[in-house]
């Protein structure tokens, strides 16, 4: 059984030479992103067991992809090549310094990962983890998607711990309707991990909380100022850390895979959030959407410095 299975589409990503609007970049460097593969990559660096599942077209940048996310240590041979659908790319400026908007502009309407669906998709190989990430993206790609998104999050027994990453992409929804298909799949997940500003216009973490009865566990990320879990009756509250940053672009999906891992390992809350807040920092300093974060050994010993140090 692997540690972790993550499904989602991902993309060749386009990073900006130099700052500045998309219309006056001169020329851009090949990275890669995908919200789950981000994850599943900073997990397998962190030394789990992590299979990825999505789709790639028969094509180089899905060879890249397929080549880039296998050398993290990253299972991938359950990635589906489809001949008949190119792999999606996306460009963005570097934007986002202390939380400027950045441009993004995707090419991946019609991709190989958008007709991913329940019954394209080996449902075993998606459900043979100990936990199952998903996130909001996907619900967004296409309907197939969505029914995917759907049979993935129904409760039934036995079926791994789901973890979902709101992750509301407002660019990827025509519909106004997003946020309440985004809180429905939130229902389904036992580990939601959600940004205050993508929470439904909710401005408190308690609200959020109040929207969102069912999962077990609610990670409410607060920017800057830190984030919150409500577990049970338990609120815990731990301060992020003050970085330099350089791109927020995939902290997300960083703090997701470090409070995974700490979950993983069974460690009490407070390490939980420590751990994700360690691993973001990585992410928020480096310009790509995937950065390597801190080995465990590193990571255990800032999640242990004192009260004071974590402000
Ligand atoms: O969380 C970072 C992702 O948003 C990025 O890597 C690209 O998956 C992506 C998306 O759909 O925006």
């Amino acid at each position: 059984v692997v540690d972790v299975v993550a499904l989602g589409e991902s993309m060749v990503t386009f990073l900006p030479s130099r700052p500045g609007r998309l219309a006056d970049v001169p020329s851009f460097e090949r990275g890669i992103g995908g919200a789950e593969s981000n994850v599943a990559c900073a997990l397998a660096a962190a030394g789990h067991s992590v299979r990825w599942i999505s789709a790639v077209g028969a094509d180089g940048f899905g060879d890249h992809l397929l080549e880039e996310i296998g050398s993290y240590g990253v299972d991938v041979a359950s990635v589906r090549r489809d001949p008949a659908r190119p792999t999606g790319i996306y460009f963005r400026t570097a934007g986002d310094r202390a939380g400027d908007a950045h441009e993004v502009a995707y090419y991946r309407a019609g991709s190989a990962a958008s007709a991913m669906s329940a019954d394209t998709v080996d449902l075993a190989a998606v459900r043979a983890g100990r936990v199952l990430h998903l996130s909001g993206i996907t619900a967004a790609l296409s309907p197939a998607c969505l029914g995917l998104m759907r049979e993935l999050t129904a409760r039934r027994p036995g079926r791994p711990l789901v973890s979902f990453d709101v992750n509301h992409r407002p660019g990827l929804w025509s519909a106004p309707d997003a946020p309440m298909v985004l809180r429905d799949l939130a229902r389904g997940a036992d580990l939601v991990f959600v940004g205050q500003d993508e929470a439904w216009g909710l401005h408190s973490a308690e609200a959020v909380r109040a929207a969102l009865p069912e999962p077990g566990v609610l990670v409410v990320k607060q920017g800057a100022a830190g984030a919150t879990v409500f577990e049970e009756r338990d609120v815990t509250f731990v301060p992020a850390p003050r970085v330099d940053v350089v791109a927020a672009v995939g902290a997300g999906d960083a703090f997701a895979a470090g409070f995974l891992s700490a979950t993983l390992r069974g460690l009490p809350v407070r390490d939980r959030l420590r751990h994700g807040h360690l691993t973001a920092a990585a992410a928020l300093t480096a310009p790509g959407d995937l950065a390597v974060p801190p080995a465990r050994e590193h990571a255990d010993r800032l999640a242990a410095l004192d009260d004071a140090a974590w402000g």
